[in-house]
């Protein structure tokens, strides 16, 4: 089990979307009980596993990988079969065992969470059989806890089977993949996490930034503006020093899709990854730098970046399915040491547009349960779920948000609020609330609200200038790019009309529990549908 969850509350949100939230009681009459859900972790718990290769056998077990042992070319082929193969859904993480031409024994790893919450679940040490919503809520719980890494001896730590200083180093023999046709080069690290440290408090960052080969000792770092790698960074280039790396591949998903997540300034993610793992975060010293590195990658670089070191780096094809920024000069790790497991497996993360990109389920459910967080500290009432659909380039276009109305006034606060709140603020265009019967996770019935509760003339309201990125290519000047708008939509019942607004057609409870008991003798397959909301007299 996981430590301090509490199962109750899983149990308690099973069956119920409109309140998936632990700390907000649902109104005893909409519960629904759904029996045969089960909130068992078993041997799922990330407890008893230690690395990538740990989570690949769990996923296997579950039928969530392929192995792909044909020679396959790095040069965009294995970013077009990830491509193809990810056009659906429910596509299996895939592993390719055989590079062509690959003389380092690599494998290459894309699609390790993909748009799978079954893997997901399975990362974070949830049951995948658990809604979208219940992720949610689980994920809000498991992100609040902290557990500070430890450090193991050298030798124990599996990243040392091989150990190369300076000259012996060579990354250009490793099959590092060109996805698309326009990307700038070849990128060895896109799903590797890279650490820094801030000079003065020692807190060690870890980020998710881009890794563009230039030759076999030098390695392109892509940090935009505010990123934390970025600013560790400025702050050892204004003191006139080097700033020391260590970047890692092939970690296991909680650090990655941590990496990915921004924290506070003063937080590790370190401490943040050990509290979903249940078990400190393992790390060892390195060979050159002061960094730890960590102790169970597949494969770790320590190195320098040097003041004023920079070279050409980019495009890459991104998360919103177009290319991104401009090639533009970017600082240039210079590569002291490598250490590898043998045979190391490097993950790459393909950036493309929902369900193939590696920004995915992982993203929608992390970023839905931060502006939860965000909404219950700011303290609005009522606010029941939030879904930022990994649709909507990844997570960051769209956030609808269910609620219970209580006040006048109370949906346009509700909107305004989810639009500005520090998890939503950037990029979201679109800001949808819904009543507490539409599950914000199903789209189906977003859609619905939207066609039917939604009177566009009354309930549309714009904000501009609102904080964005240069990636969103709706802006046709670049220097535009990073001034946004948002439009907040009420998709609610018009709270002045709420006695009279017509009533939905639902089934009577005593019918659906007549029907449900009878589903397999009525020659069904599949569990009945999970209704919760029924007629009233
Ligand atoms: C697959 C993937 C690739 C990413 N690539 C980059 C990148 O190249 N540069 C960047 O600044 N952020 C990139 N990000 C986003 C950062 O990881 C994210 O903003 C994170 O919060 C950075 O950590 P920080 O908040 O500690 O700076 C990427 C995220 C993912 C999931
Ligand atoms: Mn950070």
């Amino acid at each position: 089990m996981l430590g301090s969850l509490d199962t109750a509350s899983v149990l308690e949100a099973q069956g119920e979307f409109r309140n998936p939230q632990h700390t907000i009681k649902p109104m005893d009459d909409r519960i629904a009980h759904q029996p045969g859900a089960t909130a068992q972790v078993g041997d799922v718990t990330p407890m008893g596993r230690h690395d990538l290769r740990d989570w690949l056998s769990l996923i296997e077990g579950h039928g969530l990988l392929q192995r792909i042992n044909c020679p396959v070319n790095p040069d965009e082929e294995i970013a077009a079969i990830a491509f193809m193969a990810t056009r659906r859904e429910d596509a299996p993480a895939l592993l390719f065992e055989k590079a062509l031409g690959d003389q380092t024994g690599a494998k290459i790893l894309t699609n390790m969470l993909g748009s799978s919450k079954e893997r997901y679940a399975l990362a974070v040490g949830l049951a995948p059989d658990l809604s979208i919503a219940e992720l949610i809520a689980q994920t809000r719980l498991l992100m609040d806890r902290r557990i500070a890494p430890a450090r193991i001896a050298k030798t124990e730590a599996p990243v040392n089977e091989i150990v190369l200083r300076d000259t012996e180093v060579d990354l250009t023999i490793y099959p590092a993949p060109k996805f698309w046709p326009g990307d700038g080069g070849r990128y060895i690290g896109t799903a590797g996490i890279t650490l820094t440290a801030q000079p003065d408090s020692g807190r060690i960052n870890v980020g998710v930034y881009r890794q563009m080969l230039h030759g076999p000792r030098r390695l392109g770092l892509y940090c935009s503006p505010g990123k934390h790698g970025l600013l560790d960074r400025e702050a050892r280039w204004s003191r006139g020093d080097a700033c020391e790396v260590v970047v890692a591949y092939g970690v296991d998903p909680v650090l990655f899709m941590l990496g990915a997540q921004a924290f506070g300034a003063n937080v590790s993610e370190l401490d943040v990854a050990g509290g979903i793992m249940g078990r400190p975060i393992e790390l060892t010293d390195g060979e050159f730098v002061s960094l730890p590195i960590p102790a169970r990658a597949e494969l770790v670089i320590e190195g320098l970046l040097h003041p004023g070191d920079v070279a050409p780096e980019g495009p890459l094809g991104e998360f919103t399915g177009y290319y991104g920024r401009e090639r533009s000069p970017q600082p240039v790790i210079e590569v002291k040491a490598l250490h590898s497991r043998g045979s190391p497996i490097l993950a790459a993360a393909l950036m493309a547009k929902y369900p193939s990109c590696e920004i995915g389920a992982f993203y929608a459910v992390m970023r839905s349960a931060r502006i939860l967080d965000d909404l219950e500290r700011i303290g609005v009432p009522g606010v029941l779920g939030a879904y930022a659909h990994p649709a909507a380039a990844s997570g960051w276009g769209i956030v609808v948000v269910s609620m219970q109305q209580q006040y006048p006034g109370h949906a346009a606060q509700v909107l305004a609020l989810t639009a500005q709140c520090p998890a939503a603020a950037y990029y979201t265009k679109w800001i949808i609330a819904v009543d507490d019967d539409v599950d914000p996770t199903d789209f189906n019935d977003v859609m619905w609200a939207l066609s039917t509760r939604c009177h566009p003339a009354e309930d549309i309201d714009m904000l501009r200038n609102t904080w964005s990125t240069g990636l969103d290519p709706s802006r046709y000047s670049a220097e535009d790019r990073p001034y946004g708008s948002k439009v907040l939509i009420n998709a609610c019942k018009p709270h002045r009309y709420l006695k009279q607004f017509p009533a939905s057609t639902l089934l009577r409870q005593e019918v659906y529990d007549r029907v449900a008991a009878r589903w397999t003798e009525l020659g069904f397959r599949e569990a009945p549908p999970r209704l919760v909301v029924f007629h009233r007299d």
